[in-house]
């Protein structure tokens, strides 16, 4: 099969409490799943098969479809996984990313609000983002269903992090309240060491 699911960067329960490992299990071991087979089951033994997931979703952008969705997803689902790590982790006020936060949203905890306003905002299933320009000026948005911001946003934006807003992603342990979920792993779980590395390098430092 030309596509494959990402390991899990930690283990199931290493987000607990703010994500259980019930919900890890069936989020990745499931719904992401899913998306990977569903999209090799659409792209097996079509020229599509051999292209990167990047490229297929780049071809599929402006048409959408079964094959967009399904591979954004998995696209997507990576991002998130990555953009999460257990207990979180820090920004040094000299690094670059860190500066640019001050500048464009006065504090690490107003870029944390500003995300918040996003997921609550996305009307049905979708996914909030930390995206920058080409020049290192932040903003953050949202995006419904599969969509993902350096495809289907114009002009293109690079992702730094993601929040999954879907209901799959915080039902059994928040029911309703996307709101708590998407607070609690804000400000418990977020991975901005791999948002650094992808500013750093969007910037050529
Ligand atoms: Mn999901």
């Amino acid at each position: 099969m030309p596509f494959s699911l990402m390991s899990l960067p930690y283990e199931e329960s290493a987000l607990e409490p703010y994500i259980s490992a019930k919900t890890l299990h069936f989020h990745h071991g499931a719904h992401h799943k899913g998306y990977v087979d569903a999209l090799n089951a659409l792209v097996d033994a079509t020229p599509y098969a051999q292209l990167s997931l990047e490229e297929v979703i780049t071809a599929h952008a402006d048409t959408g479809g079964s094959i967009f969705n399904n591979a954004a997803q998995v696209w997507n689902h990576d991002f998130y996984w990555k953009s999460l790590t257990p207990g979180g982790s820090t920004l040094q006020p000299s690094s670059p990313l860190h500066k640019a936060i001050i500048r464009d949203f006065q504090s690490l905890q107003d870029v944390i609000e500003a995300l918040i306003a996003e997921g609550i905002g996305q009307f049905g299933s979708g996914w909030c983002w930390l995206v920058t320009d080409e020049n290192g000026n932040l903003s953050v948005t949202k995006t419904p269903n599969a969509q993902t911001p350096w495809v289907n946003h114009t002009p293109a934006r690079t992702p730094l992090l993601v929040c999954d807003v879907w209901e799959h992603a915080y039902y059994l342990d928040y029911q309703n309240k996307r709101a708590t979920y998407i607070r609690a792993v804000l400000e418990n779980c977020l991975n901005w060491g791999h948002a650094e590395a992808i500013y750093n390098t969007t910037l050529g430092l």
